[in-house]
């Protein structure tokens, strides 16, 4: 096969995303690349623009690469403060790599969309895969506008792209940045270090969230299963559990139990009051055979022990 090229390689899904692709297709296979100088990872890495198609299509051909992961993108919480330009990012990069499937520059596309797409008027218990879509947030509004693409390139194309609607992603490796759910990594940050947490969402606002293990894992799924399996162009629904922060607070407390939590709601309020509390993703385990192996206490246990480590803290 010809390599991979990830695109916004060093946020907080392509830091995790690379390293699950570098042990999958071998750490020569995978170039990662992003807007920064420089990148700290095992493989091969360009600075690329999302936003420059020149300097895409040469670093595309410079490693002959077959399989883009568009990851770039900015978060909810983040794109409201600049809706025209998140609003440009999210949607443009998209369009180039999708006319780059069109032109058969690659092969195969990978983009995230996520629970973002959801809005008020949306059914909030085991949200369908086809159901009432309003999203109030620039970002949820770009992802909903870019499914709508995938499915027209693949449709009117053949552009073999594929899309995961992500819940909120739970890692160790990288800091959080500008999302709704990023309380959820925060929380265990501050449980490592020995300090309080003050959450910026309600003690009983609750989302579907998964372990960032699973959803490498499901986006690998997606992109190895056979193109007729495939049969969501648009994204599929994924979910693992849902959580509130008092309920993640108590799984931490059970291994931590001097860590404190107060509640400070802001704007990102609104916005988890907006997106579902659980998702129905049988469309997934039927097409493909998604089925997530972490649940909260699983969970629990993997980011305190990895953080423990990384930051070299005691239990
Ligand atoms: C966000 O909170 O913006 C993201 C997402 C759910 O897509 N984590």
């Amino acid at each position: 096969m010809g390599k991979i090229l990830v695109i916004g390689a060093s946020g907080q899904l392509g830091s995790e995303l690379v390293g699950g692709l570098c042990n999958f297709y071998g750490k020569d296979n995978v170039i990662a690349s992003d807007i920064h100088e420089s990148g700290d990872f095992d493989c091969a890495y360009e600075l690329v623009n999302a936003l420059d198609p020149v300097r895409l299509e040469n670093v595309i051909k410079e490693y002959d690469i077959d399989e883009v992961y568009h990851l770039a993108a900015i978060l909810s919480a983040k794109a409201e403060s600049n809706p025209l330009a998140s609003w440009d990012l999210n949607m443009d990069s998209l369009l180039i790599v999708l006319e780059m499937g069109r032109r058969k520059i690659v092969k195969k596309i990978y983009w995230p969309s996520s629970i973002a797409v959801f809005g008020p008027s949306t059914p909030r218990i085991s949200t369908p895969q086809y159901t009432v879509m309003d999203p109030n947030t620039v970002y949820g509004i770009s992802k909903l506008a870019g499914e709508r693409w995938c499915e027209y390139y693949n449709q009117k194309h053949g552009v073999d792209v594929r899309s995961l609607r992500y819940p909120g992603l739970i890692g160790y490796k990288h800091a959080p940045g500008g999302g709704t759910t990023d309380y959820a990594v925060d929380i265990y940050f501050h449980a490592v270090k020995g300090k309080p947490f003050e959450c910026f969402l309600s003690p009983e606002t609750e989302l579907p969230m998964m372990y960032m293990d699973d959803a490498v894992k499901a986006t690998i799924d997606v992109m190895q299963a056979m193109a007729d399996q495939v049969k969501i162009r648009s994204s599929y629904n994924l979910s693992a559990f849902s959580v509130t922060p008092e309920s993640m607070c108590d799984s931490i407390k059970k291994m931590e139990p001097d860590f404190s939590i107060s509640y400070k709601p802001d704007f990102r309020q609104k916005i988890a009051d907006s997106w579902p509390v659980s998702i129905d993703d049988r469309q997934a385990r039927k097409d493909w055979g998604w089925k997530p192996r972490f649940d909260l206490e699983k969970m629990t246990g993997a980011m305190l022990d990895s953080l423990h480590a990384k930051l070299n803290t005691s239990d």
